[in-house]
């Protein structure tokens, strides 16, 4: 698998935006190389997205690192960044509509908080508190947010590939003509069974709907070589009669682009799209995670040099689109923001008791209700 961004640069640069379907799953769909040069022409996008991308990385980025912060000094229980993901986590989800569904894997919280989840309940999601709607009865990472259509993981990897196409099915038999559904899974979700029911399924039924594959080139301390034998992860598409690209995912804008084609096609009727997403996990896979045991930490140290906020940092700032004052400002604001919820947060306390017995049953069983009952006594003790 490769395990480089290997771009074949030509001196003439294109003079038309390449499409991501015609580099197809064997090619690397790019528009900003690694040194943030524009190699292909940007499409025209949606007035401030570029902004608004960076902005969204670096937010997620400094929100990453105080949610290990706060893991390393046991206030939470678990964290698992996507720091060095950025690009293909908010290019892929800046590309659906708020109508639309959508399933994430582990690392995509900030999709979420790009479509409008309260950052109160991002947190609290994670301190699994009072202040969670979710009343802490997740993992923390497994966020949900029912008015953003977000929905949470199940922990057995690739699942949520299988309730992807089961929504986008859905909304096909319902006639919710201009609903799609997102699917997102890592290089290692691709070998467990969903992934085969999920693709194929989606194949046969021409879904509306867009798997995202962030091949991070690590499932924990397996590496994506080890995963699959063949050429690309993307190539496995054609199998399931569907298109697979193939997308250098630390460049924004061209992930952006191609699932915003692939969304659109969905949109229009014409089928899935997968696409992979060809990044680096920078960090370790979770807060339980130390990788220095089981890889070549240079190699790490490489894809640094490739990372994305850089890299879409200096083009914006090429385009006269960015300064770094701005880039100040807006870190030192998001700064306090952040601890301004976390404090906010954490002041909730625990989920109450009387919570293990509400949104589960519409009538409560009488063996429950004795329980219920039991327990209201013995608190007023
Ligand atoms: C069915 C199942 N097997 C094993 C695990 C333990 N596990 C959690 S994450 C993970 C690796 C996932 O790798 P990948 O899909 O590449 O996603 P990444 O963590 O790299 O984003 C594994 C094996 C699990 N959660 N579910
Ligand atoms: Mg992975």
């Amino acid at each position: 698998m490769g395990d480089t961004v290997a771009t074949k640069k030509t001196s003439n640069a294109p003079t038309t935006t390449p499409d991501p379907y015609e580099v197809g799953p064997l090619g690397l769909f790019q528009l900003v190389d690694e040194k943030g040069v524009q190699v292909a022409p940007v499409p025209d996008l949606p007035d401030g997205l570029p902004v608004r991308l960076l902005e969204a990385m670096l937010f997620q980025r400094a929100l990453d690192q105080r949610m290990l912060n706060l893991q390393r000094q046991g206030r939470i229980g678990f964290y698992g960044t996507a720091k060095g993901q950025e690009a293909a986590v908010l290019g892929s989800g800046a590309a659906f509509e708020s109508q639309d569904w959508l399933f994430p894997a582990l690392r995509e919280g900030a999709i979420a908080l790009w479509r409008g989840m309260k950052l109160d309940h991002y947190i609290a999601q994670c301190f699994g508190n009072g202040a969670d709607p979710t009343l802490g009865r997740q993992m923390p990472c497994h966020y949900s947010d029912g008015p953003s259509r977000y929905v949470s993981l199940s922990s057995p990897i690739g699942t949520q590939i299988s309730h992807a196409v089961g929504a986008a099915r859905a909304a096909q038999i319902k006639g919710e003509s201009d609903r799609i559904v997102g699917g997102w899974m890592g290089d290692g979700a691709t070998s467990s069974n969903d992934f085969h029911a999920g693709m194929n399924f989606a194949g046969v039924w021409k879904a509306p709907l867009v798997y995202v594959c962030q091949n991070n080139q690590w499932a924990i301390s397996v590496p994506a070589a080890a995963q699959t034998a063949s050429e690309t992860f993307a190539v496995k598409a054609e199998a399931y009669g569907m298109p697979g690209l193939r997308v250098d995912g630390n460049d924004v804008l061209a992930c952006y682009v191609a699932t915003k084609m692939a969304a659109d096609r969905a949109r229009r009727g014409d089928g899935p799209t997968f696409i992979e997403m060809l990044t680096f996990r920078l960090g370790g896979h979770s807060s339980s995670d130390d990788p220095s045991k089981y890889r070549d930490e240079t190699v790490a140290k490489q894809w640094e040099k490739r990372d994305p906020l850089e890299r879409h940092r200096t083009w914006l700032l090429e385009q006269g689109a960015w300064s770094d004052e701005q880039q100040e400002d807006f870190l030192a604001e998001s700064g306090k923001t952040i601890t301004d919820a976390i404090q906010r947060v954490e002041a909730a306390g625990a989920v109450a008791t009387a919570t293990l017995f509400t949104d589960v049953w519409a009538e409560i069983p009488p063996m429950l209700h004795d329980q219920q009952m039991r327990l209201e006594r013995e608190d007023t003790v």
